[in-house]
Parts: structure tokens; C-alpha cells; sequence
């Protein structure tokens, strides 16, 4: 049986990575404070006593025309939310309410998935205050977090785990899992486009761009 999935989304820059790291507690996606960082949707398990799920970190929505890959970038975020059980819609508290929230938020409730609505960046700021604004994107409770403190990060995942449809077990400990193979090599040498053949589907993205690739991605095959 497949695990359940869990998507991380949101305009570039909210902190969609760190909270991708925080909830798995180990530096997994890349993080920049420059927008449009994340390429490649990253996937990787989240597991608690009470449950597990794949967690996915997708690239930001709404990045500039002129931004190098961005049609690829939309492919990528299209397939991680088709997989999607529940969707996690990260904003910015510092940003407040912007109208590219309020797009995101309307394009998301047509797929008619459940959603949870993700306030990050609430350290160092009066974060209660600001929450209220975020109600008008009538996606229920904002949930207050903070991925560079890890504050509100376990309660989210209780969360994620209590929303989502109950499929999978927590692994039993001891278990040899699968084969790790990693696929390196020179810049431009095809690694990617290797792997979604392996694979076969547009796993990854491929282009004639040197440096495509940014995270590592893990694929499970
Ligand atoms: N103060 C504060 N800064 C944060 C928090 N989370 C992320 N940041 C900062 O916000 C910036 C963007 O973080 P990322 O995690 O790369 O954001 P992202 O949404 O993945 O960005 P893209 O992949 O480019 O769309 C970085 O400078 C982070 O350090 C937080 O909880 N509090
Ligand atoms: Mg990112």
C-alpha cells in the first residue's frame, strides 16, 4: 500500500524548505533567502509514534516569467499536488495577506483536496496579532509556526497525521530498507534525464541548462 502524502506549497520564499527540514529535523531541501530556489519536488518520510506519511517539498507558486525553468518548476508543484492527500499551504506572517496567497488558495480549493493553512515565520514578531488577517483565505485555522524555532512543528505534524487517511504503519525498527544508489557525475552529463528513465516518468527535471538540478532527490524505484 502506498503511504499517505503530504504536500508542502506556496509563493517562493515563505519558508516552504525550512519547514520541510523542520518537520523531518534534518537539513534535507535547500535553503536561500533569494526566491525561486527549489526546483524539483523533494520528497522524504516523515515518522512518529503515531503514524507516518511522505512529506513533499515542492517549488514556489507564482515565480516571474522571466525565471529560468519556471514552466518545469509549475510541472513539478502540478504532479506533487495530483499526489497529494493533504495539501499544507505555507504564508508568510512577516509578508501578511498577499494577493498571491489569496490566487494559491483559490487555484487549491478546486482540486478539492483537504487543506491546512500554515502561517510561517511567526518568531520575533507580535505573530499572534497578525494570525487573524489569514482567516479570510477561508481555509479555516491559521496554524502559527515557526520553522527556524521548530515552534508549532510537532503539533503540525500530530496534525498532518490525525488528517490524513491511515494507511501506513511506523516501519518496524531494524529493517534494512531499501538500496541507497546515488547518481553523480559531471555537470550536464545526463543524470537526471538517467533517472527519469529509470523511473519512467518526468521525475525530475531535465533541461539543457547546466545546474539544473539543485536538491538531491530521492526516488524511490
Ligand atoms: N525568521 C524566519 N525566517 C525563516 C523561517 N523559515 C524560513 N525563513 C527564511 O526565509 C528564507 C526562505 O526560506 P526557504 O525555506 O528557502 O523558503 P522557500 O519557500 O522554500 O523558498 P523557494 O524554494 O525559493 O520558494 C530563508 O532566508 C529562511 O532562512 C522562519 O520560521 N522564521
Ligand atoms: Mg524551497
Amino acid at each position: 500500500m502506498s503511504e499517505p502524502v503530504a504536500v508542502i506549497c506556496g509563493r517562493p520564499n515563505v519558508g516552504k524548505s525550512s519547514l520541510f527540514n523542520a518537520m523531518l529535523k534534518r537539513r534535507v531541501a535547500i535553503v536561500d533567502p533569494t526566491a525561486g530556489v527549489t526546483r524539483d519536488r523533494v520528497a522524504a518520510r516523515v515518522e512518529r509514534r503515531s503514524g507516518a506519511f511522505l512529506l513533499v517539498d515542492t517549488g514556489g507558486i507564482g515565480l516571474f516569467d522571466d525565471v529560468a525553468l519556471k514552466d518545469e518548476v509549475e510541472d513539478q508543484i502540478e504532479a506533487a499536488l495530483s499526489s497529494a492527500d493533504l495539501v499544507l499551504l505555507v504564508v508568510d506572517v512577516r509578508d501578511g495577506l498577499l494577493p498571491a496567497d489569496e490566487a494559491i488558495a483559490r487555484e487549491l480549493r478546486v482540486l478539492g483536496k483537504p487543506i491546512l493553512l500554515v502561517v510561517n515565520k511567526c518568531d520575533g514578531v507580535a505573530a499572534e496579532r497578525m494570525l487573524g488577517a489569514f482567516y479570510s483565505l477561508g481555509l479555516g485555522e491559521p496554524r502559527a509556526v515557526s520553522a527556524l524555532e521548530r515552534f508549532g512543528v510537532e503539533a503540525l505534524i500530530e496534525e498532518v497525521l490525525e488528517r490524513l487517511p491511515r494507511r501506513e504503519e511506523p516501519r518496524e525498527e531494524g529493517g534494512e530498507g531499501p538500496i541507497r544508489l546515488a547518481v553523480v557525475g559531471k555537470v550536464n552529463s545526463g543524470k537526471s534525464t538517467l533517472v527519469n528513465l529509470l523511473v519512467g516518468e518526468e521525475r525530475v527535471i531535465v533541461s539543457e541548462m547546466p545546474g539544473t538540478t539543485r536538491d538531491a532527490v530521492d526516488v524511490p524505484f
